[in-house]
């Protein structure tokens, strides 16, 4: 069922709505759900079949949805059959082309709120009042893989969020990465099409560990700061409610007095910031490669609401030039050491969708929604993408009338002389469709700035018209350098393990050496330890020439990578490890796996789940098979997983609790050892308690072991033990355990 939405009066004949009335109204835009203006906006849209009758489309009553009509029960169908064609003909165009990129994603509903008001910086009705709530639609993805492919793959993470403003839709277009590949838009399908499956055999899916992701790459010196967050753990989250957003570039916030700063958004999870290790990640993929998106999905449905906090780094326009980088170049952070984040609101995810089709699939994100108080900068990355989503949506979604979706409007009225197109829903009354008139009394009307008017910034540009690359933009290395030397041992390590990985599937030797070229640009140590794994040296010059983003008849001598010579300060902020922004260590929402079988010991399975239960975790029995389990004394329990449906590597911690019966049982298979120890390899937190820490000696892992995540208690109640398991399961991982060659 579908209603058009805007049977709104300014469409009226007799047009009573007055120049005057500023569309901005003190009402609230969401709440925890039940107020939300734009939950009540598609609730017309809705379709419920609970307790009526099927149809056709038309309306028409079915009576037999079983048989097609025949010419005698064993004759052939009938054209005529009208039902079987409807039905047959919708099926059949059920598809719409995927996105070409960020095709795999999943998304939410929320609210997002201003913690105080930024009418200092900008003149945004949605940054102004800390009691209003916003609406937000956020849809998380991966980049590379088509729509069925792998959450886990190793890949960057769009972070796209829809604001239904009081002043129309704003789109805040992010990644889970601050920086991008390229430096100019022009060179987005070189860089996707080299990123995507070859295209002579289609492989390989959702990943960039092939030949021409790193033939390209291994020619642009401009990604290698990108290359550095893409094979760091930051590609592989351990949910999407644990990685960071940012919104890439350098946008504009404007004042009611017209004063323009630049502006970085970020968006800070409250649970911090976690990834899984790259063989769990691999291994996920094929155990549940809905890892993501069921992580999401569950925590919303259970009540645990994720969060974010909206960061801005705001420069003053004075300091455009003050920066040893340029804010236009999207390849740059502003490290936060330089430019503080200031913290100025929360997004709360508190809503799953209806429907995946309807709201996932058909929002429409586009970089140019914005609102009054926010405008663009130069950055020649953005001024492309300005040009790219509009031009997408119309593919994918089939027409200009896109924004009538209903997942896409906005919650403000849409009035303006557009008219007609595919699957055109709004019915426009009147008589008039152009500007200026009079027939309509002028309406609609322009709307000066103190209604909501959008003006561009008048920025002053004086300049040639030239297809050139900005020298300040040729320092492709020192930031890279700076990502690598800011990172904790461990994650350097994966790094260079990331990096052994992507170029050991890489075929053709002389882009391997190429690349470890570039490596040894940003640092040597990285360069000749991933060279190491290769079994290849690094070559000792930087092969030449390199793609310097010049046309074909510039002189490439002049145009070379360089460094600034500035040497940046390691930024803490830039690591996942001991994040100086992130110092809560909770396990709220963790998954801990209880290993147990028919004789388990009560009191250790309850006051281990109480315990973790309070700290906000999720106890969850894994267990030889499904079905109802009989502790030691009689009591019963339910097994959630067993060997077969439940794995190690979807969980954040293992517990092993006391009972003979239950642990002996658990010992006659080989499953529940290859568990432990896969969750050790995974250096994820394990206990064991009573004669629950046999089996943890059976898997090899003594209780001798000086090892701050692996906990055993033979003696004692499970409630002592839990303190220290809740203390290892914060940490996360126990990085110390890797052996790195
Ligand atoms: Fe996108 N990007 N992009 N991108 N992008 C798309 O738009 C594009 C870039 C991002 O959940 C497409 O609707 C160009 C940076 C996200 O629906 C397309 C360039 C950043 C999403 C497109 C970039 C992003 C997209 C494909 C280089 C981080 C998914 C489908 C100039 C700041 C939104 C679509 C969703 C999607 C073009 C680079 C983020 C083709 C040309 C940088 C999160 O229009």
């Amino acid at each position: 069922m579908s209603q058009p939405r805007n049977k709104s009066k300014a469409n009226s004949k007799n047009n009573k709505s007055s120049p005057t009335e500023n569309p901005v109204k003190p009402t609230n835009g969401a709440g925890l759900g039940a107020n939300n203006q734009k939950l009540d906006d598609l609730a017309p849209n809705v379709e419920d079949s609970a307790g009526e009758f099927l149809s056709t489309n038309q309306g028409i009553r079915v009576n037999d949805n079983q048989n097609s009509l025949k010419a005698g029960d064993r004759g052939p169908t009938l054209i005529e059959d009208f039902i079987f064609r409807e039905k047959m003909t919708h099926f059949d165009h059920e598809r719409i082309p995927e996105r070409v990129v960020h095709a795999r994603g999943t998304a939410a509903h929320g609210y997002f709120q201003v913690y105080e008001s930024m009418a200092e910086y900008t003149r945004a009705h949605f940054l102004q009042d800390p009691s209003l709530q916003t609406p937000v639609f956020v849809r998380f993805s991966t980049v590379v893989g088509s729509r069925g492919s792998t959450d886990l793959a190793r890949d960057v993470r769009g972070f796209a969020v829809k604001f239904y403003t009081q002043e129309g839709n704003y789109d805040l277009v992010g990644n889970n990465m601050p920086v991008f590949f390229i430096q100019d838009a022009t060179k987005f399908p070189d860089l996707i099409h080299a990123a995507k499956p070859e295209p002579h055999n289609e492989m390989p899916q959702a990943g960039t560990a092939h030949d021409t992701f790193w033939d390209f790459i291994s020619l642009m010196p401009e990604s290698m700061h990108m290359i550095m967050w893409a094979m760091s753990d930051r590609a592989i989250p351990r949910s999407l409610r644990m990685m960071e957003g940012f919104g890439v570039h350098t946008f504009r916030f404007i004042n009611a007095r017209g004063k323009a700063r630049f502006v970085k958004f970020h968006w800070k999870p409250l649970l911090g910031l976690h990834q899984v290790v790259w063989d769990e990640a691999q291994k996920i993929s094929g155990k549940d490669p809905d890892f993501h998106r069921r992580d999401l999905w569950e925590a919303i449905e259970d009540g645990d609401f994720p969060e974010w906090e909206l960061g801005v780094q705001i420069v003053e326009e004075k300091d455009e030039h003050s920066f040893p980088f340029d804010l236009l170049d999207a390849t740059k952070i502003i490290p936060e050491e330089l430019v503080p984040v200031r913290r100025i609101g929360r997004l709360t995810l508190n809503r799953n969708v209806e429907n995946f089709f309807a709201e996932t699939e058909q929002v429409a994100f586009h970089t140019g929604n914005i609102v009054p108080g926010i405008d663009f900068t130069n950055d020649p990355l953005l001024q492309g993408r300005l040009f790219s989503y509009l031009d997408t949506q119309l593919l994918r979604l089939g027409g200009p009338n896109f924004h009538e979706i209903p997942i896409n409007r906005p919650v403000t009225p849409v009035h303006n002389n557009q008219r007609d197109g595919f699957m055109r829903q709004t019915i426009n009354r009147g008589q008039t469709s152009y500007d200026p008139n009079s027939l309509r009394g002028g309406c609609p009307f322009q709307a000066g700035m103190d209604m909501s008017g959008f003006v561009s910034y008048a920025e002053k540009i004086d300049a040639q018209k030239v297809r050139q690359r900005s020298a300040s933009f040729f320092d492709h290395f020192s930031q890279a350098t700076l990502f690598y030397r800011s990172q904790s041992q461990a994650e350097q390590n994966h790094i260079v393990r990331a990096l052994r990985f992507e170029l050991g599937k890489v075929g053709t030797p002389p882009i391997r050496e190429r690349m470890l070229g570039l490596l040894a640009q940003v640092d040597t140590d990285l360069a000749n330890r991933v060279a190491t794994g290769l079994g290849l040296n690094v070559p000792k010059k930087l092969e030449k020439p390199m793609n310097m983003s010049v046309p074909a008849d510039a002189d490439p001598r002049k145009f070379q990578p360089k460094r600034n010579g500035e040497e940046l300060e390691p930024s803490p902020a830039l690591r996942m490890v001991d994040n100086p922004n992130f110092p809560l260590k909770s396990i709220k929402t963790r998954k801990i796996a209880f290993l147990v079988a028919d004789g388990f010991n009560e009191a250790s399975v309850m006051d281990m789940k109480m315990a973790l239960m309070k700290a906000g975790a999720k106890a969850m029995t894994v267990a030889p098979r499904l079905g109802v389990l009989t502790g030691a004394g009689d009591e019963t329990l339910n097994a959630d997983f067993s060997f077969s449906t439940g794995a190690s590597v979807l969980f954040d911690a293992v517990y092993v609790p006391d009972g003979q019966a239950s642990v002996s049982a658990l010992q006659a298979g080989p499953e529940a050892v290859d568990f432990l120890r896969e969750a050790y390899q995974h250096c994820k937190t394990i206990a064991a308690h009573g004669v629950g820490v046999q089996l943890l000696e059976n898997a090899g892992l003594g209780e001798s072991m000086a090892d701050a995540g692996l906990i055993a208690a033979r003696d004692g109640d499970a409630r002592t033990l839990s303190e220290n398991f809740i203390i290892g399961i914060a940490r996360h991982r126990h990085w110390e355990r890797e052996v790195m060659l």
